[in-house]
């Protein structure tokens, strides 16, 4: 009896000091949909878990990391950290599919402590905590602050400006004709809903551009209800707008309020609000390919999301209870599409995109740093050409990507580099740490100011 109770209590002791030595951080991984979200989540696991034989193995703390454990079956809703790897090493090798859920990331890291500390203390370990997401999402944060009113003069103003005029056709009339006031007819606010989301897809497929809203709309994600997913922007409707029970307003509305309440406002607190450090990953290559309205829909929706997000050190209990993000990597992602000498203009493009929203992240008192990375490499060099296979082909292709100016206009005019479908690199395994570029100093970044 006496022994299980002195056992009981070591055990209790060993836990509390594990709990002294595990630091948690929780990184929000930020990027629209299609910017390398999961793929960078698979690289960074992989770059961990070979952590040995890497670049990461000489750079400290690294070179004291002992053992890196991917949490699977502790985790609700796990990243499928091992169907990325499969597709990734198929033959001919495919990338990961587009993410149409939530899923979770946690990864332990136990290191040897430093000198002395090592017999006050044993090993140290560091939880990461990441969250995988449709980009698609991300672009609802913005709602945050807007009535339903409000949205409907935004959706008015973005409809009446081209490509989305266009794109939008005869929804545009129909939407601009509903009264507020008349009541509303269910089917065909249905069949407004569904034009509404071909709408969305086709801003997104034929023009490139990033802000479409709701998010939810191109991907509902599990736990929420279709009937919940059926309002549409009264284009004829303002912030003063108002409308009685069963009207298009009241309905619309009620449900616009429930989406922004509940859906929006449910995954930002549970996942955006206490962040102790971000990335944002963009990808700039595909914009400056599509052209100037692709760069400024970019622009304005990076700058809404980042508007989103709370920087900065405040008060000390504000500090204590409300973590704050202290420190935001900027990463153009892909940049192995173009030759090692141009990568670094990719990254000065997109924090030309972004400079006053970088400028006010950086006034809150946050460490702002810019990463040019490849989640994973799948070209090589040979002279000023690039070598890489294709999505669905075999074989190599030889091919110049064309130049990228130093510094974005301001007028965001630019002549895109060529951009081909290529397909990751041969020989992919878990046991072998991916080709990429810069993967090892955001890693390090991740760590800085950890105590380690
Ligand atoms: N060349 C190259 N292509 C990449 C890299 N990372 C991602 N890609 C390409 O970009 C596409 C999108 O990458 P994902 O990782 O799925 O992007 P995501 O942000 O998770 O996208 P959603 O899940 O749709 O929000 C991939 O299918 C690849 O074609 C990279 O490091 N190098
Ligand atoms: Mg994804």
């Amino acid at each position: 009896m006496v022994v299980r109770k002195k056992n009981g209590l070591v055990q209790q002791a060993r836990e509390q000091a594990g709990r002294l030595t595990t630091q948690r951080l929780r990184i929000g991984v930020t990027g629209l949909s299609a910017a390398g979200k999961t793929t960078f989540i698979t690289s960074l696991i992989n770059q961990l878990e070979n952590h040995q034989r890497g670049l990461l193995a000489r750079r400290a703390p690294f070179d004291r990391l002992e053992s890196v454990r991917w949490q699977r079956d502790s985790v609700e809703q796990p990243f499928p950290y091992l169907e990325a790897l499969r597709s990734l090493s198929l033959d001919p090798a495919s990338w990961p599919e587009s993410t149409r859920d939530l899923s979770r990331v946690v990864v332990d890291l136990r290191f040897r402590s430093r000198g002395f500390l090592k017999k006050l203390h044993g090993p140290r370990s560091l939880r990461l905590e990441i969250l995988d997401y449709p980009g698609e999402w991300l672009l609802d944060l913005p709602l945050l602050r807007l009535s339903y009113g409000q949205w409907c003069e935004q959706m008015r103003s973005w409809l009446d400006t081209e490509p989305r005029r266009s794109l939008a056709g005869p929804l545009r009339d129909e939407l601009m004709a509903l009264q507020t006031d008349q009541p509303h007819d269910p089917e065909q606010l249905a069949k407004l809903t569904e034009d509404w989301t071909t709408f969305l897809q086709r801003c997104r497929s034929e023009a490139g551009l990033a802000r479409n809203q709701p998010g939810r709309f191109l991907l509902p994600g599990s736990g929420v209800a279709p009937e919940m997913l059926r309002f549409v922007p009264l284009l004829s409707a303002n912030q003063h707008s108002s409308g009685s029970k069963g009207s298009w307003w009241a309905e619309c509305e009620a449900r616009f309020n429930y989406y922004r309440d509940y859906i929006v406002k449910g995954f930002y607190d549970e996942h955006f609000s206490r962040l102790d450090r971000q990335i944002l990953l963009v990808d700039m290559l595909a914009p400056m390919d599509a052209g100037q309205h692709a760069l400024s829909d970019l622009k304005a929706g990076l700058e809404s999301v980042l508007e989103s997000f709370r920087y900065g050190r405040n008060s000390f209990f504000e500090r204590l209870f409300k973590p704050r993000i202290n420190q935001l990597a900027v990463c153009a992602t892909k940049v192995d599409q173009v030759v090692p000498g141009q990568q670094r203009a990719v990254q000065q493009c997109l924090e030309d995109l972004v400079t006053d929203s970088l400028s006010e992240v950086r006034h809150g008192g946050v460490k702002v740093r810019g990463f040019p990375l490849a989640a994973i490499r799948s070209t090589r060099q040979e002279g000023d050409a690039l070598v890489a296979g294709l999505v669905g082909k075999t074989g190599w292709v030889r091919y110049q990507p064309g130049s990228i100016p130093e510094h974005l206009p301001l007028d965001l005019k630019v002549e895109g580099p060529e951009l081909l479908r290529l397909r990751p690199p041969p020989g992919l395994h878990r046991n072998e740490p991916f080709p990429h570029y810069r993967m090892d100093d955001l890693i390090g970044w991740l760590v800085d100011g950890s105590q380690l």
